[in-house]
C-alpha cells in the first residue's frame, strides 16, 4: 500500500518550505508501523503519477482552494480515500474540503498511524471501525461525525526526527523545530489555539536532529519555532553546543524571537552560535494596541530589542499589524513613526492587515458583528477581507498601508546600493571600451 501526501501550496508556486509536519508523519509511520511506502510532494502531476492508494493532504486556510482542486483531481483520476489535516483542518472543522473523507484534528503522527492500520486490516474506511478512533471527523452518508479529542503525544522525544530523506535536499532551505506551540496567548495568534499545550523536545533530541541536518546540508538552518527565546538556560545550551562543535564557523541560523524574554546575554548567545537574522513580532509601537492584542511587551522592550540586535550586527525581520478594531489614526501614526525612527537599524520588516482566527480573542471580540458564516468564501472574506476598524474607513487603511510599506530599511538600502554598484560597474566598462563583462575573461 502506498501513501500520497502533498502540501496545498499556491499556484505556480514551488515552495522552499520544507513539509515539516508530513516529514513527521512520514518517520512516525515508519518507527511505528514500519511503514515505509510514503511519497511527499507538492505537486499534483507527481503526486497522480505516482498512483497511491490513499492520499493525504495538509492544509493552511489560505490555500483552501488550491486544496479543494487537488482533491477534485485525485477522486478523478484515482477515486482514492482522501485524509486532510493540517492547521486549517484544526482550527476550521466545520469548513473541511467537500470531498475529503476523512480530517484529522491536530497532532497527526497517532491518528494518521491508526487509519492506516484500519485501511490495512479491513480494505476499507468504515464508519463502525472510524468512530473508535480519537481526533477524526469522517463522512457517513451525508453527515460528518466527530470522534472524541486526541491526547497529545506525551513527550516529543516518541516522535522521530523529520524524514527530510524523502525530499530533493538541495531544494530547501533546511528548517528545525525545537518545540511544539507556545505558551503566551495573543489575542490574534492561532499557534495556542492549534496545539493547546507548548511542549519541547529535549536538547539531546534537537542535537542529534541538528548534527544530521548540519552533515547533510546547506549553510543556513531556520529554527521556525514560533519562539525559540522561551528561556535563556534554552539559548545558553544551544548556543555553547554550537560553538563546542564549531557548527557556527559553516551554519548561520535564523530564529524567532519575542522582546519581553529578550535581553543582552540571549544576544550575546544567539551572536556566538552565529545567528544572522532573528524575527520578531513587534505588532505595534502603540502601548494600548499591544495591551490589546495581549502581547505582554512594551514599545520600550520592542525598542530594546532592536537596538540591541543592531549592536551586534544581527539582523532584525520585524512584523507590525494595522487594523485593529480599536486602532486609531494615532495609533498606526505611532507605529509608522516607529518604523520610520528605525528604519536604519531594522533589516527588514513585513506589515499586515489584522485576521481574525477562529478560536482567538480578536475572534471572539468580533463575533457580535460578524456577519452569519454560510459557506467558505464568506469565512474566507471575514478572515482576509474585511476591515474590522472601528474608526477607519478601508481606504484610509489602505493608504496607511501603503505609507507603511514605503519605508526603506537597511535591507531595500543595501539592494539600491547593490543596483547602484551593477549599473556603475557595466557604465565603467562601457567607458573603457569593453562590450560585456566576458570581455575581461
Ligand atoms: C514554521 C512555520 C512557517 C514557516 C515554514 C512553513 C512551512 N510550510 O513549513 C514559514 C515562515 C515559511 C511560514 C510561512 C507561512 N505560514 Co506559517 N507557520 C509555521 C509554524 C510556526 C510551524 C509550522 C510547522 O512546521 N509545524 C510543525 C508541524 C509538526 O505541524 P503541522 O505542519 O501543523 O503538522 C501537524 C498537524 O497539523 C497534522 N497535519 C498537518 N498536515 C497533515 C496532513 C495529513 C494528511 C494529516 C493526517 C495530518 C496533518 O499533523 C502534523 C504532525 O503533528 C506554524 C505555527 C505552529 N506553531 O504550528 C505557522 C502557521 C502554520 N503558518 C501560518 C501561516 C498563515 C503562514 C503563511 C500563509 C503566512 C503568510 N501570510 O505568508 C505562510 C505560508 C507559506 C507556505 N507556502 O507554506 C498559520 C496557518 C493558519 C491557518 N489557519 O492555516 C500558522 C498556524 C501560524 C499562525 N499562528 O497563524 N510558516
Ligand atoms: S504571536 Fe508569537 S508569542 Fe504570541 S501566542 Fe503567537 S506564537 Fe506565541
Amino acid at each position: 500500500m502506498k501513501l500520497g501526501l502533498i502540501r496545498a501550496a499556491g499556484k505556480n508556486e514551488t515552495s522552499p518550505y520544507e513539509p515539516l509536519g508530513l516529514l513527521y508523519i512520514a518517520s512516525y509511520l515508519e518507527k511505528y508501523m514500519n511503514f515505509k511506502d510514503v511519497i511527499i510532494t507538492e505537486n499534483i502531476d507527481t503526486l497522480l503519477k505516482e498512483k497511491p492508494d490513499i492520499a493525504g493532504i495538509s492544509i493552511y486556510t489560505i490555500y483552501l482552494s488550491e486544496a479543494e482542486e487537488i482533491i477534485n483531481k485525485i477522486k478523478e483520476e484515482l477515486g482514492i480515500p482522501v485524509i486532510v489535516g493540517g492547521p486549517h483542518v484544526t482550527l476550521l472543522p466545520d469548513f473541511l474540503p467537500d470531498k475529503s473523507d476523512i480530517a484529522v484534528i491536530g497532532e497527526g503522527e497517532q491518528t494518521i498511524l491508526e487509519l492506516l492500520e484500519l485501511y490495512l486490516r479491513e480494505k476499507k474506511f468504515d464508519p463502525y471501525h472510524l468512530v473508535k478512533i480519537p481526533g477524526i471527523i469522517f463522512k457517513d452518508g451525508s453527515k460528518r461525525i466527530k470522534t472524541q479529542p486526541r491526547e497529545l503525544i506525551y513527550s516529543l522525544d516518541l516522535i522521530p526526527p523529520p524524514k527530510r530523506e524523502l525530499l530533493k535536499k538541495h531544494y530547501y532551505t533546511p528548517k528545525i523545530l525545537t518545540g511544539r506551540g507556545c505558551p503566551y496567548k495573543c489575542a490574534f495568534c492561532s499557534t495556542p489555539v492549534l496545539w493547546h499545550k507548548f511542549r519541547m523536545f529535549s536538547n539531546d533530541y534537537i542535537y542529534k536532529e541538528l548534527l544530521q541536518i548540519v552533515d547533510s546540508s546547506g549553510t543556513r538552518i531556520d529554527i521556525v519555532d514560533d519562539l525559540f527565546s522561551i528561556s535563556i538556560q534554552k539559548i545558553k545550551d544551544f548556543s555553547k553546543f554550537i560553538v563546542s562543535r564549531g557548527i557556527e564557523k559553516e551554519v548561520s541560523f535564523y530564529v524567532n524571537i519575542r522582546a519581553d524574554t529578550f535581553n543582552e546575554e540571549m544576544c550575546y548567545l544567539l551572536k556566538k552560535m552565529n545567528t544572522t537574522k532573528v524575527f520578531i513580532g513587534f505588532e505595534s509601537a502603540s502601548e494600548k494596541i499591544l495591551k490589546f492584542y495581549n502581547k505582554k511587551q512594551t514599545v520600550a522592550d520592542n525598542q530594546r530589542v532592536i537596538d540591541l540586535c543592531y549592536t551586534y550586527d544581527i539582523q532584525i525581520i520585524g512584523s507590525f499589524i494595522i487594523g485593529a478594531p480599536i486602532e486609531t489614526r494615532k495609533d498606526i501614526k505611532e507605529t509608522y513613526n516607529f518604523i520610520y525612527k528605525n528604519s536604519e537599524k531594522i533589516y527588514n520588516f513585513a506589515c499586515s492587515f489584522l485576521s481574525p482566527d477562529p478560536g482567538t480573542a480578536i475572534w471572539e471580540y468580533i463575533k457580535p458583528v460578524m456577519p452569519e458564516i454560510k459557506t467558505i468564501d464568506d469565512l474566507l472574506e471575514i478572515m482576509y477581507s474585511t476591515n474590522w476598524s472601528e474608526h477607519l474607513t478601508t481606504e484610509e487603511l489602505i493608504n496607511y498601508y501603503r505609507k507603511i510599506c514605503s519605508i526603506e530599511t537597511a535591507c531595500h538600502k543595501h539592494l539600491n546600493n547593490h543596483l547602484k554598484r551593477v549599473i556603475k560597474f557595466s557604465t565603467d566598462l562601457n567607458r573603457a571600451g569593453f562590450q560585456s563583462p566576458l570581455d575581461l575573461l
